[in-house]
Order: C-alpha cells, then structure tokens, then sequence
C-alpha cells in the first residue's frame, strides 16, 4: 500500500478520498487555492499545501504547481478526484515519468476514451452495440451528407473532443445538414481546439444509463451494476438511482457484459464508467467511457456494498480485486439528489456565505458534503454543496426517506436547489419510473 496519498481536488471529492486513506492506514496531503484555507479537505487532512490563487487554471488545473506540491510533499501516488487534472492524460504521464502514482487509467487509456471517435471505434472492435452512425471523423460535409442518406434522418453531429453536450447538433433533414456541420465544427473548435465531428442517428426520448467498472493491475475487470442518470439539465446531471427503473436481470446482464467488455479492451484497472443511451425499445448503445470516479458513484456503494474509492486505491497499489463478478449482488435501492448552492427556479449559480446549517441524518440517509457552518460558497468553483443519499429494501421506500431527509436539510443565507428535488420527488411521471433525458425540462415547462 501507498506510504502518503496527494489529493489533487478539494469540496466534497477530496474529503471522501480523505476518508478512504484514513481507513487505509495511509497518510494524506490535501492542496488548496488560497480561497480554500479554511476547508474541510484541509482541515481532516494530515498536512496541506496552498498551491495558488483563488481561479482554479492557476491552482486546482495548474499542473506545474501540483507537481511541485507532489514533490514537496513526499506522496507516494496522487489521487486527482473528478473534474480538474482527473482527464487530463498529460498530467497522469507526468506522474508516471516522476514514479508517482496516478490513481487512476494511465495516459494512453485517458487519450483512447477522450477521444470519443477513437473511443467507439476501440470498443466496436470488441462487439459492443453502438448507435448507427459514421465509421469514425467526418472529413467534410459532403461525406456527413452522404452517412446521413445511408442512416437516415434525423442525425446528431458530435464533436471528437466532446462530451457533455458541447459540439452537438441535429439535422433534422438533409436540408438543416451542412449548417449543422458548420455550427457544431465551429463550436467543437472554440471549445476544444479541435473540430473533429462524427455522426450518429438521433435516438429520440434516451435514457442515460451508466455502467459502474473496477478493474485491477491482473486484467480482472468487475461490473457493479448500472445507474439511471436521465435526470440533467443542461447537461448538468440533477438526480441519479441505482438500479435503473428500467433495467431488469437479464439487460443487466447484457449491459454489464458490454461495459466489462469495453474496459478490457483498453485492458483497464481503476473505477471507471461506461455510458449507454437507451432507446424506448430498451435497445442500448455505447456512447462514451469516464476514466475517472464520478460525482454519482456513492449510489452503487450503497446497493453493492463496495467502497470504490476504497478498491480504486487498493488496485492501484497493485492488489489484485477481493471480490469477483458472482460476489456482487444489488441489495435495495439509492437515490442521490445534487444540492447546489443555486436558483431553483433559473440553476443560476448563487453562492454567498452560509449563516445556518443543518444536515439530515438517519437509517438510510447519507450526506458526502463540503459544507460547514458559515462555510463559503466561492464564484471560482462548481456549486455542488452535498450529494445527499438515500438507501431503501425498493424505490419506494428510498423516495419516501429522500422526501424527509430532504425536508430535514436546512441551509441559510444561500439559495439551493432542495425545493427543486422536493417538487421531483412528487411528481407523477418521476414516481412511475418513466424517465428521459427530457424529463426536467418539460417539468419545467
Ligand atoms: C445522444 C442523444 C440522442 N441520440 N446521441 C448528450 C451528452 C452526450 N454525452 C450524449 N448526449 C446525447 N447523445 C444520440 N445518438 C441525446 C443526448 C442527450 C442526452 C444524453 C444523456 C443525458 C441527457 C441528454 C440530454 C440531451 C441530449
């Protein structure tokens, strides 16, 4: 096992690796902007190092001042969270060539699945079902017209470098094509630097269901069953459940064999997750892998049992999983609701300082939160203030503890969005399990 663990992230994140290295007997070093001097990563950590200014491109993203916050500190591997250098293959390099870990896929892996054309073409050799579409990048608009006759309409132009919604356009006829290639090359090259498209069939009314993965350093890879994430707003997920209401048995069997699949093509070893979109038909497709732990990941610890930022460090220090695919059974079910120090009504970020704070607690509540009595909510960094968890034996149960446990919450002198979730957890449509990726907007009319 690892001698000191550098955390390269801070909120709620660095806290829960905080956590996981207590119980495993290793020593912690937190790093933190300025703004973050007073925070609980830094605090319930065995030493901190500041490492920048407030804005997060001149702390949290600067790789030359984390590897100097490494080198100073002595740590022996760094776990970099989600978010910030999670993703960034050059960072995880970096690590490797200065013989310190990187918890986490190596640089190769991050670059094979960053890729999203590279990333499909890797995993449709392994015979996963993939949404109908072009055969990798689109050289011209030409060629996405002539995909797009062969698929039929209407089609979705992704951008390479994508993910997260960013670079996407439909054409809904051959008519809307070459505007579409134009506007979504022109924002894939603002965004990322890189214009790259490919092209899909639009799948109407998907649902994005998600996979968890575990792999090890002995080429065993373990599913841990999938979570319902259709539940977004702007791209921006708002309530994640493990299991999906639509999945039964045997899709889960298919899905699992499918992610496990896609992680041993790139012969993965960390958490990591891949995400389906799922068709009315209940027909399901690869569309991206995440080489990182996600911010919903609690939800399956919750139905499994399994502490995967605990097993993530565990298989980067080489140990070999302690558990096989027929050890994992899905027990009850989770809900997790993001509470964001946000409008409810516009989701515009509304941070300021918090003057009351009240967390619920009870038989199957769980809070993975940052936040304090008169903790700060800065400008510079995203608005998640708390995952809160609900555990039951079924749905049912576990909305009923989420509507107290939401009832419970109380933060003062910020606006959150725990009025939003109490109007989701009433709502008829969310109550029959009947979700899409449309889901919040038409509640929000
Ligand atoms: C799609 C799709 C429909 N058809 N692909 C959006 C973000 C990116 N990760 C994938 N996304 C989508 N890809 C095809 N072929 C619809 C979406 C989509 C979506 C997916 C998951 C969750 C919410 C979404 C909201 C709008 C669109």
């Amino acid at each position: 096992m690892f001698k000191k663990v550098l955390i390269a992230n801070r909120g709620e994140i660095a806290l829960r690796i905080v956590r996981a290295c207590k119980e495993l007997g290793v020593e912690t070093v937190t790093v933190h902007s300025t703004a973050d001097a007073n925070s609980l990563h830094v605090r319930f950590a065995d030493h901190s190092l500041c490492i920048g200014p407030p804005a997060a491109t001149e702390s949290y993203l600067n790789v030359p001042s984390m590897m100097s916050a490494i080198e100073v500190s002595g740590a022996d591997a760094v776990h970099p969270g989600y978010g910030f250098l999670a993703e960034n293959a050059e960072f995880a390099d970096v690590c490797q060539r200065v013989g310190v870990k990187f918890i986490g896929p190596n640089g190769d892996q991050i670059r094979k699945m960053g890729d999203k054309a590279t990333a499909k073409a890797t995993v449709k050799a392994a015979g996963i079902p993939l949404v109908p579409g072009s055969d990798g990048i689109l050289a011209t608009a030409e060629e996405a017209a002539d995909v797009a006759e062969r698929i039929g309409y209407p089609v979705l132009l992704k951008a390479t470098a994508g993910g997260g919604g960013k670079g996407m356009r439909i054409a809904k006829d051959a008519g809307e094509l070459a505007s579409a290639f134009q506007l979504a090359q022109a924002e894939a090259k603002a965004c990322f630097s890189n214009g790259d498209l490919y092209m899909e069939k639009l799948i109407l009314k998907p649902r994005h269901i998600e996979v968890q993965v575990m792999g090890d350093e002995h080429g065993n890879v373990v599913h841990l069953g999938e979570r319902e994430c259709s539940l977004q707003r702007r791209h921006q997920k708002v309530l994640e459940e493990a299991p999906s209401p639509l999945v039964d048995e045997g899709m889960r069997k298919a899905l699992g064999d499918a992610a496990v699949a896609a992680a041993k093509a790139i012969n993965y070893s960390s958490a990591g997750t891949v995400e389906f979109l799922a068709d009315v038909d209940r027909n399901f497709y690869f569309i991206e892998m995440n080489t990182r732990i996600q911010v919903e990941h609690p939800i399956t610890e919750m139905v499994t049992g399994v502490d995967l930022v605990k097993t993530m460090i565990q298989s980067a220090a080489g140990q070999p999983l302690t558990f096989g695919q027929e050890d994992i059974q899905m027990r009850g079910h989770a809900i997790e609701c993001r509470i964001n120090a946000e409008d409810p009504v516009t989701f515009a970020p509304a941070p300021g300082r918090i003057t009351g704070y009240h967390e619920p607690g009870g038989y199957g509540v769980r809070v993975d939160s940052w936040v304090h009595d008169r903790a700060r909510v800065l400008p510079f960094y995203d608005s998640l203030l708390a995952k809160l968890i609900a555990w039951g034996e079924d749905r049912d149960e576990a909305i009923a503890r989420m509507r107290w446990a939401l009832d419970e919450y109380v933060v003062e002198g910020i606006r959150t969005t725990v009025p939003f979730h109490q109007k989701v957890l009433r709502d008829e449509v969310f109550l029959s399990g009947d979700l899409d990726t449309g889901f919040i907007d038409r509640m929000l009319g």
